[in-house]
């Protein structure tokens, strides 16, 4: 019998600030489907198309030690009451819990590591990674691999990746796994982070840069895999002061993104707890992962409007050309929330 336990977030719990007045973004392209002046059977063809991608759920499951931040990381995601994070010594998540956000599932599993009970864990997700969806395809669309930043022992999460990870996933392995450094803030015990900035000082950040590189060169060698990690914090909150804000939480999301098809990437935009700005602005300066993210988003939309059937320089030159300007002023209010309007999109504006 399943030891899973479900969770079903009402979407009204999980909207925070009055001001967070953001709107289901399938909702939105509805309304501009229906104003649009397209003819009615362009209309009957998208809005069908519509339905299609509504229920196409992303299933993300988050796997690694215990106590490596695995439930914070849902919470600073995607809304702070959405799972359980530790207070005390004891590992927290004892089953694989789901939580259905619409038709964001997210998965998060207990840590491995130092429970009698990891047989029992590994057998749990063993059966979780092998599950198919009622398409008959493969339920888990993405595995994010949580780990300790700080940790100099990373040997459970290797061992995760060789015994179950790469068998179940197989050739995907590459493309469907995210390995995370958490808990950045405190990698050198708190020291050399810059706290009135939120990001680590230049000490902390050469460490941070070296412990990618020695993550997944030891990846490589122990599994055979390229995976290069990201590092981040998903901060942390007590009672109901935000003690530390996220940091390169916006980077995650955007490597989360870039993993998923297009039609996927809405899913987790309906999602994205959008009432605190502040946990989407701390980021290393790399890459403008806020442009990249809208982008991302935008080439999802793009590729609806164009019926599927556009694709990278397509997209490219020819749609984001006008929408695509168009969408990036209405999606520029993305991380606060603001509601846009993308009737552009279906030509009237
Ligand atoms: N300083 C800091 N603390 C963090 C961070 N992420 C998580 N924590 C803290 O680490 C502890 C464990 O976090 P959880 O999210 O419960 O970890 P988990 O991986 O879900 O743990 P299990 O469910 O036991 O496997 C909690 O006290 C969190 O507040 C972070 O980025 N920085
Ligand atoms: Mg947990």
């Amino acid at each position: 019998m399943s030891k899973e336990k479900e969770t079903n977030i009402n979407p009204t719990e999980n909207t925070h600030d009055c001001n967070d007045v953001k709107v289901s973004i399938y909702d939105l392209i509805e309304e501009g489907i229906m104003d649009s002046n397209l003819p009615a059977e362009e209309k009957t063809s998208k809005l069908s198309r519509l339905m299609v991608l509504k229920n196409k759920p992303v299933n993300a499951l988050l796997v690694g030690p215990t106590g490596s931040g695995k439930s914070s990381t849902i919470c600073a995601a995607f809304g702070r009451n959405v799972a359980k994070v530790g207070v005390g010594v004891d590992p927290t998540t004892e089953y694989i819990e789901c939580y259905h956000l619409d038709n964001l599932i997210l998965w998060d599993s207990p840590g491995l590591g130092e429970g009698l009970d990891d047989r029992r864990y590994k057998l749990e997700l063993i059966n979780k990674m092998n599950s198919l969806d009622q398409d008959g395809q493969p339920l888990i669309d993405l595995v994010i691999l949580v780990a300790d930043a700080a940790s100099k022992d990373l040997g459970t999460s290797y061992e995760l990746i060789n015994t179950i990870l790469k068998p179940c996933l197989g050739e995907e392995a590459e493309q469907r796994i995210i390995v995370a450094l958490n808990r950045s803030d405190i990698a050198m015990s708190g020291r050399h982070w810059d706290v009135e900035r939120n990001e680590p000082d230049e000490v902390l950040l050469a460490f941070l840069e070296n412990k990618v590189e020695s993550v997944s060169q030891r990846i490589l060698e122990t599994t055979g895999l390229h995976l290069m990690p990201i590092y981040y914090s998903a901060g942390y909150v007590e009672g109901d002061d935000e003690v530390r804000h996220p940091y390169n939480l916006t980077k995650l999301i955007y490597m989360i993104l870039s993993r998923l098809p297009s039609g996927k990437r809405l899913a987790i935009y309906d999602q994205l707890d959008t009432s605190n700005s502040e946990h989407w602005c701390y980021n290393d300066d790399n890459l403008d992962y806020q442009e990249q993210t809208r982008q991302s988003f935008l080439e999802a939309l793009s590729e609806f409007v164009s019926e599927g059937a556009a694709r990278g320089a397509e997209i490219g030159e020819n749609l984001l050309g006008v929408p695509g300007k168009l969408l990036g002023t209405v999606l520029g209010t993305f991380f606060s929330g603001a509601v846009f309007s993308i009737k552009a999109l279906f030509g009237k504006i």
